[in-house]
């Protein structure tokens, strides 16, 4: 059975990007036919400007939509990156043969630090190192396939890179694993701005359909989404981004096709009343799941902890295999 491994970063609220993107996915195919491995991965929200109380908490909402989405403990493995210490260690072996100029060279390194400075911030080291601990991340549990939206492309792609040469160098350690995308919504935009992905840290809001906005601020949302200036209902990424990205929506929500979708209306009102019934309907049995858990936190707790055991058993004999791989020597 391939091993699977993902992961999802508590920077702000979940989105219906990183739903349809990643955790239905995750859900419906990943953990029924893989051996299936999910994290939380808070290291990661601290390469940017953070609140320590806002990391813990949405770690913690992270976590519970997961489980809320249908990830189930039974059938896959859960739990926060921090809480095992492999992760870190492996991370350090591999920054060792990872070069600066291939960190620098990653989209969203430049996007990101570019923000920071716009805000008048400083831009974190571990922002620049942040493409080595996710490789780190991946390559700890032996992962055949990684799940990902499109954005994640060039980092595991980086991931692949650092596990060959760390081979090539030091002998067989590594599985080399490789992405794999949704076939719809891979990509899913901000409604606002379909020129740029939704992202749960962006601060555009109106553009940003978040997993527990009610339904009538879902509603609102995407009935105010951006279209195009064209006539009539045409899929056209190119040129008609906006229409497009509801189209991906309303066919990654229902299971058709954007295409066909795009043939059956003649006015944008009615794609986008669709649409936010299909988002509102997908996302219900998410929330109602989500209020339950929010009321049972030792459950959650009891998964993770349970989750976090079980990855260092498996996390563990791989990194130990790489330490005395590049070199240092075993604990007397
Ligand atoms: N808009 C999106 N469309 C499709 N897939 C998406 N993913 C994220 N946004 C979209 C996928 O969700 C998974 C978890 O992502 P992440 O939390 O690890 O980080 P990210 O890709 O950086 O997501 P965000 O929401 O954009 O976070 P910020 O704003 O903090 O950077 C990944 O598989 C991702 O591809």
């Amino acid at each position: 059975m391939a091993r699977v491994f993902s992961g999802i970063k508590p920077t702000g609220n979940l989105t219906l990007g990183n739903y349809l993107g990643a955790m239905r996915r995750w859900v419906e195919v990943d953990q029924h036919q893989a051996d299936a491995v999910f994290c939380v991965v808070d290291l990661h929200a601290l390469t940017v400007e953070h609140d320590p109380a806002r990391v813990r908490r949405l770690s913690r909402q992270a976590a519970t939509l997961l489980l809320a989405a249908g990830l189930d403990p039974e059938l896959c493995t859960v739990f926060v990156q921090s809480h095992v210490d492999e992760h870190a260690r492996l991370s350090y072996v591999l920054e060792c043969v990872a070069t600066d100029g291939e960190m620098r060279r990653m989209v969203q390194y430049k996007e990101k630090a570019a923000r920071e400075r716009e805000r008048g911030g400083s831009v974190r080291l571990s922002l620049l190192t942040y493409p080595v601990l996710m490789a780190a991340d991946i390559l700890a549990y032996g992962t055949d396939e990684v799940p990902v939206g499109d954005d994640q492309r060039q980092h595991v792609e980086l991931t692949r890179d650092l596990a060959v040469r760390f081979n090539q160098r030091y002998g067989h350690t590594f599985v080399v694993p490789r992405a794999t995308h949704p076939v719809v919504a891979a990509r899913v935009m901000n409604l606002q701005e379909p020129g740029s992905k939704m992202g749960k840290s962006d601060d555009s809001g109106p553009g940003i359909v978040y997993l527990l906005d009610e339904p009538d601020v879902v509603r609102k949302k995407v009935m105010r989404a951006v279209t195009d200036s064209g006539q009539g209902v045409v899929y056209d990424r190119a040129e008609r981004p906006g229409v497009a990205n509801l189209l991906e929506i309303l066919a990654a929500c229902t299971g058709g096709n954007p295409e066909d979708l795009a043939a059956v209306y003649d006015s944008y009102g009615a794609l986008k009343k669709d649409t936010a019934d299909a988002v509102v309907d997908i996302l219900k049995p998410v929330q109602a799941r989500h209020r339950e858990l929010c009321a049972d936190p030792a459950y959650v707790e009891g998964v993770l902890r349970v989750g976090a055991e079980k990855a260092r058993g498996m996390a563990r004999p791989i990194v130990d295999t790489a330490y005395r791989a590049i070199g240092l020597l075993p604990p007397v």
